[in-house]
């Protein structure tokens, strides 16, 4: 499907009334996800904010069924449910995964590696708020290098870089592995619907910003999350079936500090500390780009 293909659906299958903070960028993800699926859809939660947010039992935000499930078992749920449905030879009903970084990198990691590795046929959306907010702001292995948390407070602050789970996802092989972000809707529903287009495991990571937790004020999370792209701190881009990368979002490169200094999060930095992530950042993105410039394999 090329961009010009792409046309912004009208429906709504996210109601209002859900139980996320003002400013939460994780309601926003799930709406403009589940606009592109539409109603044939099964989305499985694992324990998260959006636990929460999604409502308590009998009452639920989302219009399409819903399976909460526990924490660390996204990819093995979601692969129950596609075992299910197509038994009942559903095989077109979407199986949506859903989990926050938390439940994604670190304690659901094995369960979506099983399923990647199975090539089972689901979309696995991993809202990335960069901790584990749900519980009080603890560190994830997808905090960034810096950040303040509960657990890595301002004078021990995280020393050691995000975990990369895109490139975990490419050397699973899988179909279809993007990054996105609520700051750019349009680019993310499009990569929903490229998404949608392929058999097998399909692995999108959303930016999702988390006012308490990044220390921001709740009206400020679109600007934040478009300035960590327009900085080079979450570049937008694909990967298809582990070689073939391509950047979606050409970023208007600005100063990492123009992304950190607006929170409160990276607030205590020195000026030596900002100058290393600046550092990292130029290198990781160099890489990107040599991989965004290479031949993929032909078999
Ligand atoms: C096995 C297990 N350990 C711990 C918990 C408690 N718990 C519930 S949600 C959560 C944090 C989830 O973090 P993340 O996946 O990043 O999602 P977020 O809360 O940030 O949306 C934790 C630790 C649990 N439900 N199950
Ligand atoms: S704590 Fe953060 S991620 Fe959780 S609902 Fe509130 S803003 Fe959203």
């Amino acid at each position: 499907m090329t961009a010009a293909e792409f046309t912004y659906p009208d429906r709504e299958l996210m109601t209002s009334g859900h139980l996320a903070c003002q400013g939460c960028g994780a309601p926003i993800a799930m709406r403009h996800v589940l606009k592109v699926l539409g109603e044939d859809t099964v989305v499985v939660i694992v324990a998260s904010c959006w636990t929460i947010i999604c409502g308590p039992f009998p009452y639920s935000t989302l219009r399409v069924p819903v399976l909460h499930s526990a924490f660390e078992t996204a990819g093995a749920a979601a692969s129950g449910v596609r075992a299910a449905l197509d038994m009942q030879c559903k095989h077109n009903t979407t199986v949506l995964a859903w989990a926050g970084d938390g439940g994604t990198f670190d304690i659901g990691l094995q369960s979506l590696s099983g399923a990647a590795e199975r090539n089972e046929d689901i979309i696995y959306v991993c809202y990335d708020n960069e901790a584990y907010m749900n519980t009080g702001i603890q560190r994830s292995s997808a905090t960034p290098e810096g950040a303040w948390t509960t657990t890595t407070p301002a004078l021990s602050s995280k020393t050691t870089p995000k975990k990369n789970m895109v490139q975990i996802l490419a050397a699973h092989k899988s179909p279809y592995v993007a990054t996105a972000s609520v700051a750019y809707p349009r680019d993310l529903m499009e990569k929903v619907a490229k998404a949608m287009s392929y058999r097998g495991t399909k692995f999108l990571h959303i930016l999702s910003p988390c006012p308490p937790g990044w220390r921001t004020s709740s009206d400020e999370s679109i600007e934040v999350a478009r300035l960590a792209t327009e900085t080079n701190v979450f570049p937008l881009y694909e990967v298809y079936n582990g070689e073939d990368y391509r950047v979606t979002v050409e970023p208007r490169v600005r100063p990492v500090k123009d992304y950190l200094s607006r929170q409160g999060r990276f607030r205590h930095l020195t000026e030596q500390e900002i100058d290393l992530i600046q550092r990292r950042t130029d290198y990781e993105w160099r890489r990107l780009l040599h991989k965004s410039m290479m031949e993929p394999f032909q078999a």
